[in-house]
């Protein structure tokens, strides 16, 4: 029986591009450039969708389904145009129609800016579960922000980092809708009154405060096949009112500039740290400004079919997608005392009821604090309430463990108090203030209950739970890998587009000489088409025939680039001491951005870039090893980047990284993972088996002791091992600069000469040794073309479980507990 597709009007569509054109550029198609078709495709796009979009909305309406409002500072979406036109089920239509009109869907495709409203992997992981949120049908909003610039666009100049902003709004979005209807006010500073209202209440209010008017743009979610479209809903901020000068005296005069000057400043950028706080005023502004719109409207959208908001749980959950949306557990204290006149206890019940927590990292730098004072100032009747959620939480504390043989109160409240030395521990807030608190991957769950969150596991040990991070495979292997996507289909039928784990049944064809032939020939196509973009882009000309050696995510100390450099720059010397010595040909891929004021972030950069420089133009080295970094490392590359790689590093130091995801996603694409075991890859190795992964260094377990005992002494390996001695010294002797002084501060990251214990905090030359016997299994496995095809395939074969579908069905069966909304 044929499987029943969304309808979609080829012709209709076709019509309403030419349309689009005369009316948007009074122009015809002979005469519009790629950006203006580009944009009328996508209007006659949106028409399309606005239709499943209207159904939707209706179908939820009527229903009255539970749903979930992900809240995050960070959606990394991507491009949407072929996005959309996949989960409608009308890439082939829309391909089909633009070739009549003499258009290459691709390059229409390149004049969409990525949407970049997202550092890395905490929102990319955000725009994966509003994907599956809408092929799964349960009703969802996206909530967060419409920065103005997104993550910057970064430049390679001379090796370095050079950040440009991410006009991402200049010509406009045609996908987006803006909802002024749905305006909310938020206010900041002032102080708080106490009054007494009609009944005799001690009610609180907010006075002499500044206020934005927050405004909606909405952007569709589509599912796929399914006709399902959510809304990812960001908010821009304005000025209240156009204020007219003579309708102020001095003292107005002053506060309507001020408050235009804050509209116009709070949703200017993205701030650019992944895994580290900047701890800066605007971001606080910027983190209650989304959350007090987004729970306003949650609240009153409820109120428009319900009359007992006791009951809002039933129909709402909040997802804190990290701390960073932790005001909303006060905001919403706040809306129901506030506005709703509910007790402190009601307002409790239903907020803990409804709010739950996801942490993404257990780097302390990242940990969210804000000082008393300034939190007081900017939100004095949202501090209010945290100060008394803190008291009574305190006061629970000391109930629960005064007189407890063997326990220090005093140390637990230290440990767990939410106001503690002068800060706000927005962690602390979150899982105080919600009734769930989940890591990403397994591994990372069990360190926060053993380690981080000890204290807070041991109190309340029924809110803590799992959910392994996943990916959609609708972008990163229908859009990314057009060629394995359909080799896939013809194999198994198309069911894995929904359903992952049906990818199991490739394991039949594991040993099939055939299929791993065509596997691999595919993998060949996929290396060219990155061996084009990398000739277009860097100048450099690399071997497809080459091992596709590939790290691509942000730069980040713990994520061990500079592990890697160091190992190529061994391999360099290997080769130059030993010309004759039997070498398989490798290509090195880097791809990373670092947070603009991170130096020793982007020092590794500069470092990968000469050592490119270097060893890519050695005659010597006759091509057997190159050197490249992907310049703009971001959604769009990175699905061409996935689909060409054979090797997966994925070397963080164990137990710091907290899943990952960008190894799901090479998974998923055939690469074989060369890895520590550190978040999702321990997960990854059980689905793939040891023998289809190449594992070495220590284990977190080791990491943690080391760590407790202080570290360990560097010096000794660098003077026992002639190997990393002549690396680390090759850092500072002028091989890769003339300023022999230049990376001596990665030198000294490494060999702290000074502070022992401050050196080598990554663990990078302790891991050194069994790295480099990992890339030697790799080169030997990777000689053997039938074992590689194998495990090749079988990395793809086993991905099922990495589905952020099946993610999404975790939250929803064990924390959501969401239903689904039907479409006639
Ligand atoms: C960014 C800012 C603050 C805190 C965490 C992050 C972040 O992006 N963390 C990353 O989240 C991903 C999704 O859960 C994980 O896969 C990464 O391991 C983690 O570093």
């Amino acid at each position: 029986m044929k499987k029943k597709t969304l309808p979609f009007d080829k012709d209709l569509f076709k019509r309403s591009v030419l349309y689009n054109v005369k009316t948007l550029y009074r122009k015809t198609m002979e005469e519009a450039t790629p950006q203006e078709m580009y944009q009328a495709a996508a209007y006659a796009i949106k028409d399309a969708i606005v239709d499943h979009w209207m159904t939707t909305q209706k179908a939820a309406a009527e229903q009255d389904p539970k749903i979930v409002y992900y809240m995050s500072m960070e959606f990394l979406m991507g491009r949407a145009f072929g996005n959309n036109i996949i989960n409608l089920q009308a890439y082939k239509a829309v391909k089909d129609a633009l070739e009549e009109l003499d258009i290459d869907v691709n390059v229409l495709e390149d004049q969409e800016p990525d949407p970049a409203l997202g550092n890395g992997g905490l929102g990319r992981l955000a725009a994966c579960f509003l994907d599956s949120l809408s092929t799964l049908g349960y009703m969802a909003y996206g909530c967060g922000i419409r920065y103005k610039y997104g993550m910057f666009r970064q430049k390679i100049q001379d090796g370095y980092q050079v950040e440009v902003p991410d006009a991402w709004l200049e010509n406009g979005n045609p996908f987006e809708l803006r909802r002024n209807e749905y305006a909310k006010e938020v206010k900041f500073g002032g102080y708080v009154t106490m009054y007494t209202d009609d009944m005799g209440r001690t009610m609180f209010k907010q006075e002499g405060y500044q206020v934005v008017k927050a405004v909606p743009y909405d952007l569709p979610v589509i599912g796929y096949g399914n006709g399902v479209v959510n809304t990812l809903r960001i908010w821009d901020a304005e000025p209240i009112q156009c204020f007219q000068l003579d309708s102020f005296d001095k003292g107005d005069y002053q506060k309507a500039v001020e408050q235009e000057n804050l509209a116009s400043q709070l949703c200017e950028v993205l701030y650019p740290n992944d895994n580290h706080i900047a701890g800066k005023e605007l971001r606080l502004k910027q983190q209650y400004f989304f959350i007090s719109a987004s729970v306003q409207t949650a609240v009153q959208k409820y109120m428009q079919n319900h009359d007992d908001l006791r009951k809002f749980y039933e129909k709402a959950v909040f997802q804190l997608n990290d701390t960073h949306p932790t005001v909303a557990v006060a905001e919403l204290m706040r809306v129901l005392m506030d506005d709703y006149q509910f007790s402190w206890d009601d307002a409790w019940d239903v907020t803990t009821k409804t709010c739950c927590y996801t942490n993404h990292t257990i780097m302390a730098e990242a940990l969210e604090k804000w000082p008393v004072d300034l939190f007081q100032r900017l939100l004095p009747r949202i501090y209010q309430i945290v100060d008394e959620i803190n008291r009574r939480f305190v006061d629970q504390i000391m109930r629960k463990y005064t007189g407890s043989a063997g326990i220090d109160v005093q140390a637990k409240i230290r440990s767990m108090a939410i106001l503690y030395d002068n800060q706000v521990k927005m962690a602390h807030l979150a899982i105080v203030g919600g009734h769930s608190v989940n890591g990403v991957a397994k591994l990372h769950t069990e360190i926060l209950e053993k380690r981080e969150l000890k204290d807070f596991y041991e109190m309340m040990p029924e809110k803590f739970n799992n959910k392994t991070n996943g990916i959609t495979q609708r972008r990163f292997l229908l859009h990314a890998n057009p060629l394995l996507a359909e080799w896939v289909t013809n194999k198994i039928g198309d069911g894995w587009i929904t359903d992952l784990s049906q990818m199991d049944k490739l394991k039949a064809f594991a040993n099939d000489k055939k299929a791993q032939n065509e596997f691999m020939e595919i993998k060949f196509k996929n290396k060219e088409r990155l061996a084009k973009y990398i000739l277009e882009h860097n100048g450099v000309k690399v071997d497809p025939k080459s091992i596709f050696d590939v790290q691509v995510k942000r730069l980040h100390e713990y994520k061990r680039q500079l592990l890697n450099i160091l190992q190529v720059i061994h391999k360099y010397n290997d080769i130059k001491t030993h010309p004759s010595k039997d070498f398989y040909p490798k290509t090195y891929i880097f791809g990373a951005k670092a947070a603009a004021g991170y130096l020793t972030a982007k020092l590794t950069i500069k470092l990968i870039n000469s050592v490119a420089d270097v060893i890519n133009n050695d005659p010597d080295i006759g091509g057997k090893i190159k050197v490249v970094f992907i310049e703009d490392y971001r959604v769009s590359n990175a699905e061409l980047i996935f689909a060409a790689a054979d090797v997966s590093e994925q070397i963080s130091t164990a137990s710091k990284e907290a899943s990952g995801t960008g190894n799901m996603k090479m998974m998923l694409n055939g690469a074989v993972t060369l890895g520590t075991l550190d978040g999702a890859n321990v997960e990854i190795v059980n689905e793939v088996g040891e023998e289809n992964a190449f594992i070495f260094g220590l284990t977190s377990q080791e990491v943690m002791e080391y760590e407790k005992n202080g570290g360990y002494n560097p010096m000794d390996i660098y003077n026992s091992d002639p190997n990393v001695k002549k690396v680390l010294d090759m850092l500072v002797d002028g091989t890769f600069s003339e300023d022999k002084e230049l990376f001596r501060p990665l030198y000294n990251c490494l060999l702290n000469t000074i502070n022992s214990s401050k050196a080598d905090q990554y663990f990078i030359l302790k891991d050194f040794e069994s790295y480099l016997e990992a890339q030697k299994r790799i080169s030997d496995a990777y000689q053997d073309k039938k074992r590689w095809a194998k495990m090749a395939l079988l990395n793809t074969a086993s991905c099922g479980k990495f589905s952020s579908d099946r993610t999404i069905k975790e939250y929803v069966d064990e924390v959501w507990h969401l239903d689904k909304v039907e479409l006639q």
